[in-house]
Order: structure tokens, then C-alpha cells, then sequence
């Protein structure tokens, strides 16, 4: 089993670098705009294309799949809602465990059905702790996995959630405010996680200007993730990337 992406995101976090996560959902976006972004991310550093969501409604995915292998190096992630996501052209796949709710299904359920999909595929398998929190409105995420968020105002409960996820093996923990979040999640919640857990952390949901994305990394956010408002403005991935890389020329001691 590969590890590449599992490993070299650990050197990323122990390094104190950042990185920035280009969210695609295969129903938000046509060849046109998908071949936009890819423009912008030859100028702009991408580090990870995460592709999926939370109700994929057309059967776009394996044709965005292939666009992103065929056009770009940038390494590509399925951000499944369901075992029905899984395509070995991507190169990883974040495992979800929604350990931020008490949904069966989303615990382990789907990850039953998808074992002997995964055990046949090419795919790195990267186990993820994936954390929904309450960002002011029902998300379609916390909608379709029938699970209560994590409320916005206790990373009490959120690092409590993290440690145990890391205890039962889990690599990466995703704190996510859904998408389209009215707000980001809690600097405080992410800084309550990054004080009781090892694994990488990811923060999306919401992000939608340099100052949130810079409050999320300077909170302890190893990867920030942006959906929405790329696919809005491709042009923020400039901005944006411009905020991961002036993390990444500073030493990490300054800034967390
Ligand atoms: C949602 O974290 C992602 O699962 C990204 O959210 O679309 O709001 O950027 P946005």
C-alpha cells in the first residue's frame, strides 16, 4: 500500500509548513471552469485537489477525474460522501470516519461496503477523524449523514472528539464547517485540537477571504481547504495561495 501522501504530509506538519486544498465538486463545475482553476494553478502553488461532495447528483466525477490527471501533477484526493465515490484514478482517498456524529453508517457502515473496493484499488488510503461542526446553518454534510454537528463554541468537545479519533488510529483529523458555511470553524476550536493531537490538521467550510484563511492556519491548520469561493472567484486562489506561501517563508515559531 502506498503511503506517499499520508507521509508527506506528516513531513509537512513537522516542518510547520502549510498547504492549500482545492475543494472540486464535480456538480458545481463544468469543463470550462474546471479548466480555468487548472490554469490558475500552474502560477498558483496548489498542493491538493480534494474532488467530491456531499450530494454529488450528476455523473461528472470520473470525467473531472480525468481532466485533473491528464492537465496537472497536482495530486488528487477523493473527498467521498459514499462508498458509490470511489475511482482509482484519483490518487488518494480520504476515509472518513464522521466521528464528530453518532450515524452508524458514517462510522464504519460505508467503510464495509467499501473494503473490497479499496483492497482492489490503486488508491492510497489515508483514515480520517472528520469532524462537522455547527457554523450557523444545516449543511447538506450534516443533512445527508442524519449527525448533530459539533457546537460552534465548545473545541472542548472537538479536541476530546480529535484525541480519541488519534487514539483509535485515526491519521488526519478534518474539522469542517460544510460547505458554503455561513462562517469558519472557531480559530479556538482548531487551536483546542492542534493542542492534543499529532495528525495533520484540515480546516474547510466557509473560507472565503485571506483573513479567514489566515486565521485558520494561524490557529494550527496544516491544510486549509477552499470549495465555494474558488469556484465563485477563481481569482482568490491567487489570494489565498499568496497568505499559505507567506506562512511557509516565515518560521513557524512566529506565527502559532
Ligand atoms: C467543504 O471544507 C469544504 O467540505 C470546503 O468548503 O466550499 O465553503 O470552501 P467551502
Amino acid at each position: 500500500r502506498l503511503t506517499r501522501l499520508h507521509d508527506d504530509l506528516y513531513a509537512r506538519r513537522h516542518r510547520g509548513q502549510k498547504s492549500l486544498a482545492v475543494l472540486l465538486d464535480p456538480d458545481n463545475l463544468d469543463e470550462a471552469a474546471c479548466r480555468r482553476i487548472l490554469e490558475l494553478t500552474t502560477a498558483h502553488a496548489v498542493d491538493y485537489f480534494f474532488v467530491g461532495g456531499s450530494l454529488v447528483t450528476t455523473q461528472h466525477q470520473a470525467a473531472l477525474l480525468r481532466l485533473l490527471k491528464s492537465a496537472s501533477d497536482v495530486p488528487v484526493v477523493l473527498f467521498p460522501s459514499n462508498s458509490l465515490h470511489i475511482d482509482s484514478q484519483a490518487d488518494a482517498i480520504l476515509l472518513l470516519s464522521l466521528i464528530s456524529g453518532r450515524n452508524p453508517d458514517f462510522l464504519i457502515g460505508q467503510h464495509v461496503v467499501a473494503a473490497p473496493l479499496l483492497r482492489d484499488s490503486t488508491l492510497e488510503i489515508l483514515p480520517t477523524g472528520y469532524m462537522l461542526v455547527d457554523t450557523g446553518r444545516q449543511t447538506t454534510a450534516s443533512y445527508m449523514s442524519g449527525t448533530t454537528p459539533l457546537p460552534y463554541d465548545k473545541p472542548a468537545i472537538a479536541a476530546c472528539t480529535a484525541m480519541a479519533g488519534e487514539q483509535l488510529g485515526l491519521r488526519l483529523m478534518y474539522l469542517d464547517g460544510g460547505s458554503g458555511a455561513m462562517y469558519p470553524v472557531a480559530p479556538a476550536m482548531i487551536r483546542a485540537v492542534r493542542q492534543v493531537v499529532d495528525t495533520p490538521i484540515i480546516v474547510g467550510g466557509g473560507i472565503n477571504t485571506s483573513e479567514k484563511a489566515h486565521a485558520a492556519l494561524a490557529a494550527g491548520a496544516d491544510v486549509i481547504v477552499i470549495g465555494n469561493q474558488i469556484e465563485k472567484e477563481p481569482t482568490f486562489l491567487s489570494e489565498v495561495s499568496r497568505v499559505v506561501r507567506t506562512f511557509n517563508a516565515v518560521p513557524s515559531a512566529l506565527l502559532n
